[in-house]
């Protein structure tokens, strides 16, 4: 007989729910925000399970604003996500890494922006390694029913009302945070629900394991190198995927560090503020955890431009902590 602990109990609906009842004079707009983002993901979700079968591999054929190639999954996942945040109603705004200006949705009486990074980790979208969604989700500044301003898109990272991240990886996981904690849930595709299965998460103080691209040691602040050197001495280990929310939910389970320095050729490393930082700052601190650029918090930073870039440091906070002492020596 199987004793398999098969946790499908309370759904991601039925949990926006039960937290909307502690807001009665909340419109609700939020939770059905939410909810679209999940609907999106699941959609995405089943268009990467298929990836090698369906012809959604490869690249698009173009090149976004990263100067980057874009690939096919890309382009599906932000169609899909935009999609989702515009029939919604709920959205005035969304800045998107696949695009290069803010998409204004023409709804000036949606009451949020969003900032997604539709698919990130490109690089394994291919070859069949875990990627992911990252959003982070603002209330408008300016009046409703105005037209959208740079001040509603370009707002400091400790702003956010809602931030998470959907990972594709041996199975789909959704994290977010309202703001008081954060919550996994995990989807079952039979079923085409996403199910709590990581109740109030917490990140480790202290964790034992380093995330960075090796390659870049060549051209980066030798006082990182001490730092991970300081860490291989005590007995860490490397871990290495190359999707952000994939390295980032590892760390954030059995603590750890992930850093993406400047390096000589880029002098604000690769990470971009606003739609990948964020959002993983933001639920880094929910759960006990820290992030920084090296001398300051991530979420303290002013935005200047939409596809700017940061030098990100995020994990277990007494690990982060250190990685600052080490960088002001
Ligand atoms: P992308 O948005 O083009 O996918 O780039 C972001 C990704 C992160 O997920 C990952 O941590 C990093 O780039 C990996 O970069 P590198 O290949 O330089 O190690
Ligand atoms: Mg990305």
């Amino acid at each position: 007989t199987q004793n398999l602990a098969y946790n499908v109990g309370v759904t991601l609906d039925r949990f926006i729910k039960s937290k909307q009842e502690d807001f009665p004079f909340a419109s609700g707009e939020l939770s059905q925000l939410l909810r679209d983002i999940a609907l999106a993901a699941k959609i995405v979700s089943r268009e990467i399970s298929r990836a090698g079968l369906s012809d959604v591999t490869g690249a698009f054929g173009q090149i976004n604003v990263q100067g980057e190639e874009q690939q096919k999954l890309d382009v599906i996942a932000d169609v899909r996500f935009t999609r989702a945040l515009t029939k919604g109603g709920e959205v005035c705004a969304i800045v998107s890494e696949e695009e290069d200006l803010v998409i204004d949705l023409q709804n000036s009486k949606g009451k949020y922006v969003v900032a997604i990074d539709p698919l990130d980790g490109s690089s394994n979208i291919d070859v069949n390694v875990s990627i992911g969604t990252v959003f982070s989700i603002y209330r408008r500044v300016t009046p409703s029913g105005s037209p959208i301003q740079e001040e509603d898109v370009l707002q400091k990272g400790r702003e956010q009302v809602a931030a998470g991240y959907v990972l594709y990886g041996s199975s789909t996981m959704l994290v977010y945070s309202t703001g008081n904690g954060a919550n996994g849930f995990t989807y079952e595709r039979s079923l085409g629900e996403f199910f709590l299965s990581h109740p109030d998460l917490k990140m480790p103080e202290d964790g034992n394991i380093f995330t960075m691209n090796e390659g870049l040691t060549p051209m980066i602040n030798p006082n990182i190198l001490s730092y991970l050197e300081s860490c291989k001495r005590q007995g860490a280990s490397a871990r290495y995927i190359g999707s952000l929310v994939a390295d980032f939910h590892r760390n954030l389970l059995k603590g750890g560090i992930y850093l993406y320095p400047a390096t000589n050729q880029a002098k604000n490393g690769k990470i971009r503020l606003i739609y990948e930082a964020n959002a993983l700052a933001f639920i880094a601190e929910q759960v006990g955890g820290m992030a920084s650029d090296g001398k300051n918090r991530i979420l303290d930073i002013q935005p200047e431009s939409l596809h700017q870039r940061t030098p990100f440091f995020i994990g277990s906070t007494n690990m982060v902590k250190k990685l600052e002492e080490v960088l002001k020596s």
